[in-house]
């Protein structure tokens, strides 16, 4: 928008016009560096939506989906009242009925699955939505339970799990600290993480070298990448030991910072070695000349800064495959100096914003021994060592195995079948339980299965508070009143908290007061982020100063930076987890002459988030179907041309799309978007094709084939 026109929308608004700006969040996407919004209000309604100019991460700027915020909150599948299923578990037989039928109907049917099958027989889930899971960890504790689980049993955990395996703590990029070098590797920020694609461009800017990896042709590839590296899908662990060893093997490794350190170096030297360039442009397709230069580059520019990011670690072996990428940052010795990466200190819902606050706490207070494992824990142990959150990806098999024990009740706040690998078993699973409640905004395949569906608020219709990094509290007030009969999600949590576990007062004391308890050291902050609405930099901010954590010595078994994982070495044999992060063929088990393709779904678009974007209709108009990548040369030897229907089928599944002819992808790989329900990604899938570490699912490597369907 140009500044003319910024100020003529400025004067909309004012006594003449009944026009208000009201700030507030932008919810659609990453719960990372959201973006500001300026909401323009009349009649109660939401007229026009743009960035705000004052907020840090966007300044006034909106991304493809920002803009789309007013179709996205008046869907017309917005859930208008409480409903009650009366058909089938899956058809769309429900009436409306009150929220003190519903959350009295809810409380009882809940209590009474406690009171005979134990309150570990619950499963508490949130989806993607982020902002309620302090309130919803602390409600499973405080019912007794502690199958509390989120979507992050496939998004980020994983990675961080990595991290915290080498370093003891969950490490990021600091693109601020000037790195000369930036390996964004499996990175497409263009797209995925705006924001931090503006730091890529401001350090390039500040001539920065950067090398970009990735499985496709992308935007980061294109304007970003001083060297672009190609490997095949899966082989990242090829290529990033490939790396090491030619490091090594030249002694161009800070053998200082090794020394001092570093744990594991000699097994982790003789595992590396096997990986020879030809050994590894064989495995990989990237040639031997790139693959020099990226070693080169990596062990000789200083300050260098080597992140991977998720889509990373969706694949078979990603734990490892993440790990294997931060190990190069440990034999470069770029680790905890400005430009290199630096350790995580968590304020609050999964940022660290400088300062600290009490919300491990709130989180944990009401909680109680456990006494049967979680879900997950038995067949994914390191998981369970390295996170409090039962693992999602196991929920469908438990349901419907009933082993260890049975799970009786689903309690859902944003649950969709989609993120699920093979979606009809976990339908079938919803068909099993006892019963099911689900929060969302809008009517989904998931609701269907539920015995009782509400309607929550967007981000646009309540309180929430953010904090970003940098110190920074934002506290948005609802810019509109709830639409329809919508409540916000933690408010439900508190009604059942009040019905359920009256006794926890703080719960049931609501947002707010729940806020005041975490936040007791920064209370005039909060009490003044709260009032202006604004960004506030909060008081107690202390920027983080690089080398203290090295200083203090990392907090992992050895008190050094873990090559080779003790604590993985302490696993039972029997779960074959190496405490190297070791390579494997991802693809092996199914059969290549069947299967010729390997397939990658979910690589982010502009214009979609999961789900979401999918049924708004100026997203949808950038991308109308369903399309599968597919490269010219796989195109021609098949006879399909771009925009024909096309068959693409998996051992587990088969979905029916459009071809999307594009040197995106490479020869032999197919990529696809999740979140389509005529065309789910995720029903290719297998459930049971888990990566053993961390128990995430293959969304990023399965083989498949593909046909062209009769016109
Ligand atoms: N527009 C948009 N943005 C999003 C999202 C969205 O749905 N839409 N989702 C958000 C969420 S939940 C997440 S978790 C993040 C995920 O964002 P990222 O962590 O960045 O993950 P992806 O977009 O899956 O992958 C990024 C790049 O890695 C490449 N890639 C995938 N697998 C491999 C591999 O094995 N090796 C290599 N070298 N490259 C690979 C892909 O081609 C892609 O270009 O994005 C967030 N941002
Ligand atoms: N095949 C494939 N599958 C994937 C991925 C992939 O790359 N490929 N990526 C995975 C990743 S990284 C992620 S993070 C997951 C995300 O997967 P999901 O968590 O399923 O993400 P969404 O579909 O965005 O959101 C889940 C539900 O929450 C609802 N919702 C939105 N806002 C709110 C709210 O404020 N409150 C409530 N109660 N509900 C709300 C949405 O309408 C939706 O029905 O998908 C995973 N699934
Ligand atoms: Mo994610």
């Amino acid at each position: 928008m140009t500044k003319q026109e910024k100020q003529m929308c400025a004067k909309l608004a004012g006594p003449e016009t009944g026009i208000e700006i009201k700030h507030s969040v932008c919810d659609i996407c990453t719960p990372g560096p959201q973006c500001g919004l300026n909401v323009y209000v009349k009649d109660g309604k939401a007229i026009k939506i743009e960035g705000m100019p004052e907020f840090p991460s966007n300044r006034g700027k909106l991304c493809t989906k920002g803009a789309a915020n007013r179709q996205y909150v008046y869907r017309e599948d917005r859930i208008k009242t409480p409903m009650k299923r009366v058909g089938e578990r899956g058809s769309d037989d429900f009436v409306p009925i009150s929220w003190e039928e519903a959350l009295d109907t809810i409380a009882q049917k809940l209590s009474e699955i406690r009171e005979a099958y134990g309150p570990e027989s619950v499963a508490w889930f949130t989806g993607y939505t982020k902002w309620i899971r302090p309130w919803l960890r602390r409600l499973c504790n405080s019912f007794g339970g502690h199958n509390y689980m989120t979507e992050s049993s496939t998004c980020f955990r994983s990675g961080r799990m990595a991290n915290e395996t080498i370093f003891g703590r969950d490490m990021r990029g600091d693109l601020m600290g000037r790195p000369q070098l930036l390996v964004g590797w499996a990175c497409n920020p263009y797209i995925n993480a705006y924001v931090m694609g503006q730091g890529f461009v401001r350090a390039k800017e500040a001539g920065a070298k950067i090398i970009i990896i990735d499985v496709r042709h992308t935007q980061a590839a294109e304007k970003l990448a001083d060297l672009f590296l190609r490997p095949r899908i899966g082989t990242d662990i090829v290529l990033a030991h490939a790396i090491a060893n030619l490091i090594i093997q030249n002694g161009w490794q800070d053998q200082a910072f090794i020394d001092q350190y570093v744990h594991g170096f000699e097994e982790y030297r003789n595992m590396v070695s096997a990986y020879d360039l030809e050994t590894a442009e064989r495995i990989t397709g990237v040639p031997q000349k790139d693959i020099r230069t990226a070693a080169e580059w990596m062990s000789q520019i200083k300050p260098a800064c080597i992140t991977p990011s998720n889509g990373i670690v969706h694949h078979i072996n990603g734990y490892n495959a993440h790990r294997a990428v931060m190990c190069l940052d440990l034999i470069t010795g770029n680790v905890d100096k400005p430009g290199t990466i630096l350790p995580v200190y968590d304020t609050y819902c999964d940022i660290g914003s400088g300062f600290s606050t009490y919300e491990e706490e709130f989180m944990n207070e009401t909680s109680t021994p456990k006494t049967v494992p979680q879900i997950g824990e038995e067949r994914f142990p390191l998981w369970n060592r390295m996170t409090s959150d039962a693992q999602t990806m196991d929920l469908p098999r438990q349901v419907l195995e009933g082993k260890p024990y049975e799970i009786h009740a689903l309690a859902a706040f944003g649950v969709n079948t989609m993120i699920f690998p093979e979606p009809g078993k976990f339908r079938e699973a919803m068909k099993k339980l006892d019963f099911i409640f689900a929060t969302d905004l809008f009517w989904t395949d998931a609701c269907k299965y539920a015995d009782i569906v509400l309607p929550v608020c967007s981000s646009l219709e309540r309180s929430e508070l953010k904090c970003y990094p940098g110190g920074v509290m934002y506290y948005v007030s609802p810019a509109i009143a709830p639409l329809y009969e919508s409540r916000d999600d933690v408010e439900v949590m508190t009604e059942l908290a009040k019905r359920l576990c009256p006794e926890d007062k703080l719960l049931c004391a609501g947002y707010h007061e729940s806020l005041r308890y975490m936040f007791r050291d920064e209370l005039e902050d909060l009490e003044k982020a709260r009032e202006t609405g604004m960004p506030h930099r909060c008081s107690k901010f202390k920027p983080y100063i690089p080398g203290t954590y090295l200083k203090n010595g990392p907090e992992t078994k050895t008190g050094k930076l873990e090559l080779y994982s003790e604590l993985i070495r302490e696993i039972d044999p029997d779960y074959h987890l190496d405490p190297l992060p070791v390579y494997y063929d991802g693809n092996r088990g199914t059969d290549p002459e069947k299967y010729p393709f390997v397939l990658m779904t979910g690589a982010r678009l502009p214009n979609t988030i999961h789900s979401r974007g999918h049924k708004v209709p100026w997203l949808r108009s950038l991308r109308p179907d369903p399309m599968v990548d597919i490269s010219p040369e796989d195109a021609r030897a098949l006879g399909i041309r771009q925009g024909d229907k096309v068959r693409l089928y998996s051992e587990t599944g088969e979905i029916h799309l459009l071809a999307n002819v594009t040197e995106v992808a490479s020869q032999g790989e197919l990529h696809l978007i999740h979140g389509y329900e005529e065309a789910n990604a995720s029903d290719l899938i297998a459930t049971d094709y888990l990566d053993p570490y961390s128990g995430f699912p293959s969304y990023k490597q399965l083989r498949c084939a593909i046909e062209k369907e009769d016109a």
